[in-house]
């Protein structure tokens, strides 16, 4: 193997894809057209940020990449599941996600949601089905998840986010908001290989969980610097349409230096937490410089 994690992504990515491919009904077996529509909204691209988090703290954690695949494939179909919900017209009514057409301008609004529906418990029942873990880790993992993307976590954030348009929020409110609607499930990633690695030291298990807070808050704020600057051929998703759609994003209420300037403070913030770790951090590091200067 490769000895640094810029040269083993392509690895990871190709594994988890392999790993997702598996965990999904094919589009042969019946409702065949609902089977397809859950492949496209998975299978289609996507950078697998969230999987890589979750490989990454494994090797700061010493725990072997088969154990990571379950809590990888069940959080990236928790993933997929929100951006098909994002995009459908009672919430964002996006027509591109990724490069493509989202799921319900390629299938239509009714396929576009049950495949969502029936992502979300796919994802909790490979979390069930974990094997060779300690004890409790999928219980524990079923919890993790699901306060994650639940009320207090990131379907919360989404229902504060659609009442906040057009509204001036103070940075506390609007980093809460942000903290549950893309935070949640980019710390879950973390925390889940941490859950699966026996005798953490407590001391270790807080710079984990500070090192995630900190990065999910600088991942949604650099996605709204993406949304001002970025080019739709590069985001795969129309720029613009969070001004287009008078939401509260921190360039709209703050300005883009100042969003800049939070991004790279949440960045710094995230990384004191890795010292500790030596070298084995090493790919976390590269993964939360890659989330904040991506585009850049
Ligand atoms: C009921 C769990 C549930 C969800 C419904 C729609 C919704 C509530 C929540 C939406 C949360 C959401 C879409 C937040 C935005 C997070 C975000 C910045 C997504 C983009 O992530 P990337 O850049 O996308 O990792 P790729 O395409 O690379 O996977």
């Amino acid at each position: 193997m490769p000895d640094n994690f810029e040269a083993r992504i392509d690895t990871y990515t190709a594994r988890v894809d392999s790993a997702l491919d598996r965990a999904l009904p094919a589009e042969s077996v019946s409702p065949e057209r609902l089977h397809a529509a859950m492949r496209y909204a998975v299978l289609t691209g996507g950078k697998r940020v969230r999987p890589l988090l979750v490989y990454a703290t494994g090797e700061c954690l010493q725990i072997e990449p088969q154990l990571l695949d379950v809590p990888a494939v069940a959080i990236e179909l928790i993933h997929a599941f929100s951006l098909v919900h994002d995009d459908l017209p009672a919430m964002d009514n996006d027509d591109l996600r990724r490069g493509k057409p989202t799921v319900h301008k390629q299938y239509d609004e009714a396929t576009a949601i049950l495949a969502a529906d029936a992502l979300q418990p796919l994802a909790f029942s490979v979390l069930a089905n974990l094997e060779n873990a300690p004890p409790d880790a999928a219980i524990q993992l079923v919890q993790l998840l699901a306060k994650a993307c639940g009320s207090i976590g990131m379907t919360g954030g989404q229902s504060i986010d659609l009442a906040a348009e057009g509204m001036a929020l103070s940075e506390s409110q609007l980093e809460h908001m942000y903290a549950l609607k893309t935070g949640a499930l980019i710390h879950a990633s973390i925390v889940s290989a941490c859950l699966l690695c026996e005798n953490l030291a407590s001391d270790d298990f807080n710079a984990l969980d500070d090192f995630a807070r900190n990065i999910g808050l600088a991942f949604q704020i650099k996605d709204d610097i993406l949304d001002v600057e970025g080019d739709t051929e590069v985001i795969g998703k129309p720029a613009g349409s969070d001004e287009s759609q008078n939401k509260a994003t921190y360039p709209a209420l703050f300005g883009i230096s100042a969003s800049r300037k939070r991004c790279d403070d949440l960045l710094n913030n995230a990384l004191s937490n890795l010292s500790r770790f030596g070298s084995s951090a090493a790919p976390l590091e590269w993964l939360a410089r890659f989330i904040v200067e991506r585009g850049r």
